[in-house]
């Protein structure tokens, strides 16, 4: 994977300001929608069934998180998913606490059954209990499991038949034949909730202006870890209040030149 190609996508984002379809919980709504803004796409976020197709059919992506689900919402995720898929409009999938509890665990095989999705993007026990394998979950954070987490994303990418994405201190990114490693973030991502939930968003953004959709999730990636490590180096001691605001900040400032120097990925395979 060239740097340079990562930098130009950050680039186009910012040229085409992509409007991103946003059906996400109400934990991060506020963060993702500025976290959107910030990198220089445009977000929305639309729930009622009544307009969903419509919106979902005229944006660059619909991003899709089961965060705080509820029947009504998983109801419009469907509609919407339905006519991104008409119209050719990549979703991405973000199945926040699948094995937490059945009804999670459940709408996520659901989701991904009914739906072709362009990348699902979750911690590595969200994507085990998706494909049905057991991984520990605490909550929506990740636990202990038995496999490693690079046979993971390739299973997972062959049983889905999609790009899978697993982030944690290394990402992978597979599409069950190629596999990427991106070796950037910083552990006070960690201590701000919604940091994986706008990183799905930001995947959004990118499939939404390159067509190439692995290549897409490595930018995403690539510019998201290399952001992070920038801010926390402004943001210094202070703690996760200032990096969170350092984050926003950097996400915005962040140039071409950064991911170039400082982007780290691994193929694997
Ligand atoms: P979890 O609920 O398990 O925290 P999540 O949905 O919040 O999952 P993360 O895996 O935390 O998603 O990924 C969000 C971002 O944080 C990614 O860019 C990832 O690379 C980064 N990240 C997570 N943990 C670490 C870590 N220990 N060191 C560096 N970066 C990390
Ligand atoms: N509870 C339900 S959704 C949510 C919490 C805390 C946010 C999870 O965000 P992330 O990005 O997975 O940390
Ligand atoms: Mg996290
Ligand atoms: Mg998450």
């Amino acid at each position: 994977m060239e740097l340079h190609r990562i930098g130009e996508s950050l680039d186009r984002v910012r040229q085409y300001n992509p409007l991103i379809h946003n059906i996400t919980n109400v934990v991060v709504t506020n963060f993702t929608a500025n976290g959107l803004l910030a990198l220089g796409a445009s977000p929305v976020m639309a729930y009622a069934k009544q307009e969903v197709a419509d919106m979902a059919k005229i944006a660059g992506a619909l991003v899709l998180n089961m965060g705080t689900l509820n029947e009504l919402e998983v109801e419009a995720m469907l509609i919407a998913g339905k006519s991104a898929n008409e119209h050719g409009v990549p979703i991405i999938f973000d199945p926040v606490g699948a094995g937490a509890t059945p009804y999670r665990t459940e709408t996520a095989r659901k989701l991904v059954n009914e739906l072709a999705i362009s990348i699902i993007r979750g911690n590595a026990a969200e994507i085990a209990n998706t494909i049905g394998e057991e991984w520990q979950i605490k909550g929506v954070d990740a636990g202990a499991g038995e496999k490693d987490v690079i046979s993971l994303a390739i299973a997972a990418a062959k049983h889905l038949q999609t790009i899978v994405a697993i982030t944690g201190k290394t990402d992978v990114i597979s599409n069950g034949e190629k596999t990427y490693l991106i070796h950037n973030g910083h552990p006070i991502l960690t201590k701000v909730t919604g940091t994986g939930c706008l990183l799905t968003s930001v995947m959004g953004a990118f499939a939404a202006v390159e067509k190439d959709t692995l290549a897409a999730g490595v930018h995403a990636l690539v510019c998201y870890g290399v952001a992070a490590e920038l801010a926390a180096h402004k943001a210094g001691q202070e703690g996760p209040g200032s990096f969170q605001i350092a984050f926003l900040n950097t996400l915005a400032t962040m140039t071409s030149d950064d991911v170039h120097r400082m982007g780290k990925v691994e193929r694997r395979k």
